[in-house]
């Protein structure tokens, strides 16, 4: 782990938690599961612990309450019983739902996205990240503001109550509006530089991990680059994108004509916030500029499916849609059989990874590679499939 890096909120108190979730029924239920369980490792990541998890099915969501008034009594007076701290809810609510919810609760409320922008306070270390996600952060946070919010930001900090670093969010509307201003200026100063350091890499031939978050893009770029990028099993680990060169076939760097760079860059999710894409189309400015993309997929999650969707969909927002894509499948070390869904394969049911790998090659969307950062299996094929897709490309030109 690079030191820089570190994570620093061991010794603070974890917050205790409540999960609010509506269940629209438009989802299958397993992935309703699947977003409260992400949804429980988000506020793991950002240091709190959940202790209850409150459902309801619904035909709506409910304008005022987000969930049913009756359940909202019940849960205000669990909160009371088991002394909560926070509470997140599933969906994004809407500033009048928070005020509602904060003046009959009396404690924070934080919705995915807030929880989102809290981990990225909490891991941003390069300048660079600081400020966008400052900005993001700011113009979350402008329309949200409440007195409740303000009283206990002076009291203490906490998720959701810190910018990146140490500093305390700030709760008076007009200073916010001033640092927005600030920060927007100060981005496109440090924008400029990341630009000019760009510069000397245009005549290198440039690859991008890209990913859904966790899915171990770091991991593999530290076994490829002989680098140190901070890995863990924590989402949003990485933030600020990191370019080394590639060293493979007997740790020489691959000879030419390829000087290859890799790009690590931060991992998506779904729903990411939209002022935190906006903040971070900077950062990914180095995808943009790469000749080839790498999609990481984590195998070994039973809903690797609908994270592609995410990915590609989020690409394609950022105007990445068009790259030559390498799917790369991760984690084949711990692939299970149950994990493959039926959407792509129909009514076959997949016993192996072998099987899952004929079926898919068949399909023929992108070349696809499988590997396992863990045991290094598959990495020969990944650096073969990698050449001969710029070998293409190059002749493509
Ligand atoms: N079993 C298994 N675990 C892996 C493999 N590759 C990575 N991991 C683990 O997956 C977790 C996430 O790895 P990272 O490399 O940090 O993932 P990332 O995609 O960079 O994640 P973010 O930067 O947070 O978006 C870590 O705990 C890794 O040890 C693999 O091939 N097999
Ligand atoms: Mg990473």
């Amino acid at each position: 782990m690079s030191k820089q890096q570190g994570y620093t909120n061991y010794n603070i108190p974890k917050e205790k938690a409540i999960i609010l979730a509506v269940f629209l029924g438009k989802l299958k239920v397993t992935a309703f599961e699947e977003q409260l369980r992400e949804l429980n490792f988000l506020i793991q990541t950002g240091g709190g612990d959940t202790i209850k998890t409150f459902t309801q099915s619904r035909a709506n969501i409910h304008p005022k309450w987000y969930l049913g008034q009756g359940k909202v009594e019940e849960i205000a007076h669990y909160i009371q019983e088991k002394k909560i701290d926070l509470v997140v809810s599933n969906d994004d609510l809407s500033p009048a739902q928070i005020r509602n919810l904060e003046s009959l609760f009396k404690i924070k409320i934080i919705d995915r996205s807030g929880i989102i922008l809290h981990i990225f306070a909490n891991n941003a270390r390069t300048n660079r990240a600081k400020i966008q996600v400052e900005l993001a952060q700011n113009q979350y946070l402008l329309p949200r503001l409440t007195r409740l919010w303000t009283h206990l930001s002076k009291q203490k900090g906490g998720i959701g109550m810190k910018g990146p670093g140490e500093t305390e969010i700030e709760t008076d509307r007009r200073v916010i509006r001033d640092k927005i201003a600030r920060l927007k200026k100060k981005l496109q100063t440090v924008d400029k530089q990341a630009n000019t350091q760009r510069k000397w890499r245009q005549k290198q031939t440039r690859i991008s991990l890209v990913g859904y978050t966790n899915v171990g893009k770091s991991s593999l770029m530290n076994l490829l680059t002989k680098s140190d990028v901070f890995a863990q099993n924590k989402l949003f680990a990485t933030l600020d994108s990191t370019t080394r060169k590639i060293f493979w076939e007997n740790e020489n760097p691959i000879k030419a004509p390829y000087q290859l760079l890799m790009s690590d860059t931060v991992g998506f999710i779904r729903k990411l916030p939209h002022g935190l894409i906006e903040s971070f189309k900077s950062t990914l400015d180095e995808v943009l500029e790469s000749d080839l993309l790498l999609h990481m997929v984590d195998i070994s999650n039973d809903f690797f499916e609908d994270q592609m969707k995410v990915v590609l969909n989020t690409l394609h927002e950022i105007g990445m849609g068009e790259k030559p894509i390498i799917t790369v499948f991760n984690k084949i070390d711990n692939f299970k059989p149950s994990a493959t869904s039926e959407d792509i394969f129909e009514d076959t049911s997949i016993k192996s990874i072998e099987q899952f790998k004929d079926l898919w090659i068949s399909k023929e969307i992108s070349p696809s590679v499988f590997i396992s950062v863990k045991t290094k299996e598959g990495l020969d094929d990944l650096i073969t499939t990698i050449k001969h897709q710029l070998d293409q490309l190059t002749k493509a030109q």
